[in-house]
């Protein structure tokens, strides 16, 4: 069971045995190689920008070789963030998360487990929207085939897999029986603004964990 947070709360994890601390911590492989999978670019309707910087600082700061990577596909539609409406002409995922990475992002289809320590997702409504369509199906997801075949892959590999807020929806849905977490399962007087998806985890049969952001917020110093 591995637990991994970024900056803006709710956040966290998937399972494998290994914990991602082991993969950064400075005295472990230093220079691991890890990939993370961005959505696009913008809370609403790609990658938390927020948090996907987060995730890059963190790992920067451990030393880690960072790979990005990204589906070229549509986005599902593309949000005017000073109003949260949808606008027009839509915009492609890849070409989007290339402004996250400075322009150094791959096609997902590339992504291999095998030439990597560690796989992050940072959350955003484009795990919900683009990497899969938790955002219109609820626990009725569907999950793209790159995401998948990623996620499966690391797992199988024993190599550690975090996911950002929302993101754990992804393991749910394709690692049978795994541990995630989004934080907690009740509101909290607004704390925790995506509680309900804790339901949604346990209805497609994995197991939600409760977790403070502090507690796992450690594990990336
Ligand atoms: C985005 O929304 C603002 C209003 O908040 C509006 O002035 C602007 O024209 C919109 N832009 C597009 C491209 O829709
Ligand atoms: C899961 C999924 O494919 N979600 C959407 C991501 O964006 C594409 C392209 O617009 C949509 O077709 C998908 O429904």
């Amino acid at each position: 069971m591995l637990s991994f947070t970024a900056t803006t709360g709710r956040a966290l994890f998937a399972g494998s045995q290994q914990i991602l601390r082991n993969a950064l911590h400075t005295s472990v492989p230093m220079n691991a190689k890890v990939a993370v999978v961005l959505s696009g670019c913008g809370v609403y309707d790609g990658s938390e920008i927020h948090e996907a910087s987060a995730v890059l600082v963190h790992l920067s700061r451990n030393q880690a070789q960072v790979s990005m990577f990204a589906p070229n596909i549509d986005q599902m539609h593309t949000i005017n963030h000073t109003k949260g409406e949808p606008m027009e002409p839509n915009r492609n995922v890849l070409i989007e998360s290339a402004r996250i990475a400075r322009g150094k992002v791959e096609a997902l289809s590339g992504l291999q487990a095998n030439g990597f320590d560690a796989v992050i997702f940072p959350g955003g409504f484009g795990a919900a929207k683009n990497l899969s369509s938790f955002a219109s199906e609820g626990a009725d997801l569907k999950v793209i085939p790159d995401v998948e075949r990623v996620l499966k892959e690391f797992h199988e590999a024993k190599k550690p897999v975090g996911l950002c807020c929302i993101a754990p929806v992804l393991a749910a849905k394709v690692i049978p029986g795994c541990e995630v977490t989004v934080g907690s399962d009740e509101e909290e007087g607004g704390k925790w603004p995506y509680a309900g998806t804790a339901g949604a985890i346990e209805k497609l049969g994995a197991k939600h964990v409760k977790k403070a952001v502090t507690i796992s917020f450690v594990f990336l110093y």
